[in-house]
């Protein structure tokens, strides 16, 4: 469970939020495909309570597994998943198995009523017994308060969600039948949500009750994939190796870490031995990411903390380290611009959903020339210097770190291997600029930077650095400049 399946060197996912299947479709065709990502993570594919407003976060309420919401439906999902395999782009679904909806009646995106107080879900169909109560979850309210209390977090509601008894084979099997309905289609994988307040043994059962890959865009015998979303910072929570042997983990210390170091809390320097000795797992039980659907309106970690596209210079630097550093499968979050309003320490906006037309159906998306996207759609999957860094990171391939240098303070400089190299200057005091003679590691030639420009018909459009024989080369990056690091690899060689 632990291989993403992607096709030849790609190695990076994106989260396209929100977004509807045929965009997603044409997305793999006309730019994911051709740019060089690997796969692409889409939000909750199954029908889910219609709420208020229609928050994003209603995709996280379901209602029954049948595939149908405002991305689109099961026919318009197929031809996505077909689509994006034919284009070399891997399909991960995210999975909500933990919970049903909240703690209110409705309808779902397919037609099918439900009720949270009564808990039924005839789509499905489950009733009261396949739900957790006083028998399994001792708090008087059935909510999780100490969530570093195994049984309470497993057993209890997830704020007010009605939390699935998944120790019950039905349930199970209404959870196996859904995901085998997914892998039939042909989905490479999936992103466990809540994976924490979930039995690993119940994860189990169900994983090994699933079918191995569609043949027709895998290999024979092929696992999905598939990345659990166990938020754990070290300490007494509940720690995240119950679950490595269930598939990778998203590292949310990977995250924690980065973003302290480049919001100036810690100097970059320290990033030399950045990986399991800093007490992450290994890199080959992770999933990493800069920004996240939660993260980004503080509904995971401390609202403000996080780095998302309103610092879209410090996205870009951090971003470009994940994709530079030999950790983990990176995740590139895609987002929508959303009225970010902080009031008392909390975003009064969290709940703002993607763009749409006045009947809310969701807006499509048709980028223009110069790459950027329409309406609201911010995809960062699309700026130069992100797509250019996952480029860098497929030459950069397996390729070790090497030449490190930095000035034992903001400023940073390594090669992987021969194939690539950068320079990141967040440097604060003193003289701020980075200016250093430095061994890239890189052949001898004239080299594009691909972060200020990129490689066109033979001339670079923006910065570029002469390497000697000795690979050694004059590095500049401005503390004033637009981007605060610059990277060169073999494929952008005149
Ligand atoms: C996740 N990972 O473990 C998702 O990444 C996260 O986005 C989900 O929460 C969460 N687990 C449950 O799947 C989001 C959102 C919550 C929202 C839930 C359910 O962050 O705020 O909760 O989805 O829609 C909402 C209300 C909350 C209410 C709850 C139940 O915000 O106030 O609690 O519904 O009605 C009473
Ligand atoms: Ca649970």
């Amino acid at each position: 469970y632990h291989n993403p399946h992607f096709i030849g060197n790609r190695c990076v996912i994106t989260h396209l939020m929100e977004w509807k299947y045929d965009d997603i479709g044409d997305e793999c065709e006309r730019f994911l495909g051709p740019y060089g990502y690997g796969g692409v993570q889409v939000s909750p594919v199954n029908e889910h309570a219609i709420l208020d407003r229609r928050p994003w976060y209603e995709r996280y309420q379901p209602v029954s597994y049948d595939l149908r919401t405002r991305s689109g439906d099961e026919q318009q999902f197929r031809r996505m998943v077909k689509r994006c395999n034919k284009a070399g782009v891997r399909i991960y679904v995210d999975i909500v198995l933990n919970h049903m909806t909240g703690g209110q009646s409705g309808q779902g995106t397919n037609g099918n009523h439900y009720n949270g107080i009564t808990m039924q879900y005839p789509g499905v169909p489950f009733g009261p017994n396949d739900f957790h109560g006083h028998e399994s979850c001792q708090t008087k309210d059935l909510e999780i308060h100490n969530y570093s209390d195994r049984n309470e977090a497993r057993n209890c509601r997830l704020s007010g969600l009605r939390d699935l008894k998944q120790q019950s084979e039905y349930v199970r099997k209404k959870q196996v039948d859904f995901l085998n309905h997914l892998i039939d289609i042909g989905v490479a994988g999936f992103r466990s949500d809540a994976s924490t307040h979930q039995w690993p043994d119940d994860l189990r059962s169900i994983y090994s009750q699933l079918h191995t890959l569609n043949k027709e865009f895998f290999p024979e015998n092929s696992h999905p994939f598939i990345y659990h979303e166990t938020i754990y910072y070290g300490g007494n929570g509940i720690n995240s190796n119950e679950y490595t042997s269930l598939g990778r983990i998203i590292e949310f210390r990977f995250y924690k870490e980065i973003t302290n170091v480049f919001r100036g809390n810690n100097q970059l320097r320290w990033l030399k031995n950045f990986g399991t000795e800093w007490g992450l797992v290994p890199s080959n039980d992770a999933l990493v990411m800069i920004d996240s659907h939660d993260l980004r309106v503080g509904h995971t970690g401390k609202l403000g903390f996080n780095i998302n596209c309103f610092e879209a210079r410090l996205l870009k630097a951090s971003t470009a380290f994940m994709l530079a550093w030999n950790y983990g499968i990176p995740r590139v979050m895609s987002s929508y611009f959303w009225n970010q309003i902080i009031r008392d320490g909390k975003d009064v906006n969290d709940w703002v959903g993607p763009p749409t037309d006045q009947h809310g159906n969701i807006l499509s998306v048709h980028p223009n020339a110069d790459l950027t996207c329409n309406h609201e759609w911010i995809c960062e999957h699309r700026w130069r210097q992100i797509y250019n860094m996952v480029r860098f990171k497929m030459i950069a391939g397996q390729e070790p770190v090497r030449n490190w240098w930095d000035n034992g303070d903001y400023q940073i400089a390594f090669s992987r291997g021969s194939h690539a190299f950068i320079a990141i200057n967040l440097q604060k005091n003193g003289d701020k600029n980075l200016r250093q003679r430095l061994h890239t590691g890189l052949p001898a030639g004239t080299y594009c930077d691909i972060i200020s420009g990129d490689l066109i018909h033979n001339k670079c459009t923006g910065k570029s650095i002469q390497v000697d024989k000795n690979g050694l080369a004059d590095i500049y990056v401005g503390h004033d400049e637009l981007d605060a690091f610059v990277a060169y690899h073999i494929g952008a060689r005149i």
